[in-house]
């Protein structure tokens, strides 16, 4: 070989090495993912998701919307821009979407990733996007001077949830929040494969939706707010908004219109809604139990008639949630009839009712649906009747209980809930007589009587929110608390990445470290 030849090979040999990488290597030793999965058989060797990582989708137009999540976020990630292409043939080597008939359970997937090939197979849509969930849960993303770069550990993984309503809720009506804010809550529920989110649109402070036929509901009573704030209300137009949004990540928005207590919204901006023709003040103040819609006059029946006509035309979900909380100042011989009249009201216009625990003292279809939150007797007789129950036990789900006895936001009536008492317990064993085949599944509300803003709200959903994601997701068997918080640990990262304004509980031992060198 001349000089020049040697030359050029020593130059293009040292090129080479140079910019040859490093094997990625991935481990899910240090994945914590949550919630759980049904089975997780770890394989040799790391996925690498490259620029040119070519995406397939093996099934219909719902798939492929998935699969641009999937893509769309992975670009929020890395900049990379992974290209979809449909394809029905056998693939050898990327990311395949496929629809299976083989997988049988509601919401179930299939994930099986080796390092030439990640699978993702679901029963439909809807299950390849929880599986989605579990794949961005287990991309490490590593960044050195070279870039950035993306790698999931090879496994098999077969999951599907336990209980088929796995949801959360927002009281917008003591503080409202704005349609950014529910969106980002959204997204952050998607992520643990959450899929119901309950909206508290009315209650004694505040009317949060717009009801064409009766405009002062928002005019008036969504004017204010806890404290004397400026309160405010979402048109029908950003309310279809936030259902799509929800409906885009498989969520379903359930409206709640309080009655016939929690009204006092309502009764402010309609004296004709008020026994005696009067209109009370609007209220700013955090008590409960102190108004009533007026049970003996016509016009409440039109009036709640017409604002289910409306909510219902704005809400493709199944169901419509009717209060029926704390109605102290309504007689139980008014509430029972009343609560009747209401519930067929909600199947008249083709929906199916929730409502809390206390509306098991009318006679409820059995479709009806009873939110346990804190009277077991009611539970137990809701059970009786041949309902289902939605566990939201206060002593355990509410996410404005204080964390401990120094916790700066929240109330604790229902007592402290730290990082553990929220994960450790069974909806199925937790009320004697009522069992998993008693139970829709279970929802962990954030009433808002102290709660003013996003910061607010994530300080006092994460990390509880994970846990009740797990609850309602995972066997009960893979369930265990020392396990759970060292999961829970290795979210830390990601929590941040997401700039979540994350209560780091002491009884967690969150790994801040940075883990991700190439060594
Ligand atoms: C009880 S839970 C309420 C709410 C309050 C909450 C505060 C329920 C059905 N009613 O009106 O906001 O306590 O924790």
């Amino acid at each position: 070989m001349s000089t020049l030849g040697k030359t050029i090979f020593l130059f293009l040999f040292i090129f080479a090495s140079c910019s040859k990488k490093p094997k990625l290597q991935t481990s899910i030793e240090d994945i914590g993912l949550i919630p759980i999965p049904v089975s997780v058989d770890s394989q040799p060797g790391t996925f690498e998701i490259l620029e040119s990582t070519p995406i397939y989708v093996n099934g219909d137009d719902e798939l492929v919307k998935v699969a641009n999540y999937f893509s769309e976020t992975i670009h929020i990630i890395s900049d990379f821009h992974l290209e979809i292409a449909s394809s029905s043939e056998e693939i050898k080597s990327g990311v395949l979407f496929k629809i299976s008939s083989e997988i049988k359970n509601e919401e179930g997937y299939k994930i099986t990733a080796s390092e030439n090939l990640i699978t993702l197979e679901a029963k439909d849509a809807e299950g390849a996007f929880r599986g989605v969930q579990t794949l961005l849960q287990l991309l490490s993303v590593q960044e050195n001077a070279g870039g950035i770069r993306l790698g999931i550990p090879a496994v098999k993984i077969e999951d599907y949830p336990q209980y088929a309503y796995r949801g959360s809720m927002l009281d917008v009506s003591r503080h409202f929040f704005s349609v950014d804010e529910v969106k980002r809550y959204i997204d952050l529920m998607a992520s643990y494969k959450l899929n119901v989110l309950h909206l508290h649109l009315t209650d004694d402070q505040g009317w949060r939706i717009e009801i064409k036929s009766w405009p002062k509901l928002t005019e008036i009573g969504g004017s204010t707010e806890v404290d004397g704030g400026d309160g405010g209300f979402y048109t029908q137009e950003q309310y279809k908004d936030i259902v799509n949004y929800a409906a885009a990540r498989y969520i379903t928005i359930i409206p709640e219109i309080d009655m016939p207590g929690h009204t006092n919204a309502a009764l402010a901006s309609y004296p004709e809604l008020n026994c005696d023709g009067n209109a009370p003040e609007l209220y700013t103040g955090t008590e409960v139990g102190f108004s009533s819609l007026c049970i003996d006059k016509e016009i409440t029946y039109k009036f709640v008639e017409d604002v289910i006509k409306e909510l219902v035309e704005i809400t493709p979900g199944p169901y419509i949630h009717i209060g029926g909380d704390e109605s102290h100042s309504t007689e139980l011989e008014d509430y029972i009839p009343f609560v009747t009249r209401v519930q067929d009201m909600v199947y008249k216009y083709g929906k199916t009712p929730i409502g809390w625990d206390e509306i098991r003292h009318a006679k409820l279809k059995k479709a009806s649906i009873v939110q346990f939150w804190a009277n077991k007797e009611n539970a137990k007789a809701a059970v009786k009747q041949g309902v289902k129950v939605l566990m939201s036990p206060s002593a355990r789900s509410y996410m404005d209980m204080k964390y401990d006895s120094i916790t700066p936001l929240g109330l604790q009536w229902a007592g402290l809930i730290n990082v553990k008492k929220a994960y450790n317990w069974n909806p199925a064993t937790l009320v004697d007589s009522i069992s998993k085949k008693d139970i829709i599944g279970v929802e962990a509300p954030l009433w808002a009587e102290t709660i003013e803003t996003m910061e607010d709200i994530e300080y006092m959903t994460f990390p509880r929110l994970l846990g009740y994601a797990e609850i309602s997701w995972s066997p009960d068997s893979l369930r265990n608390w020392e396990t759970y918080k060292l999961r829970l640990a290795k979210q830390y990262k990601d929590l941040k990445l997401k700039n979540v304004n994350l209560y780091e509980s002491k009884m967690v031992p969150w790994e801040k470290g940075i883990k991700d060198s190439l060594e």
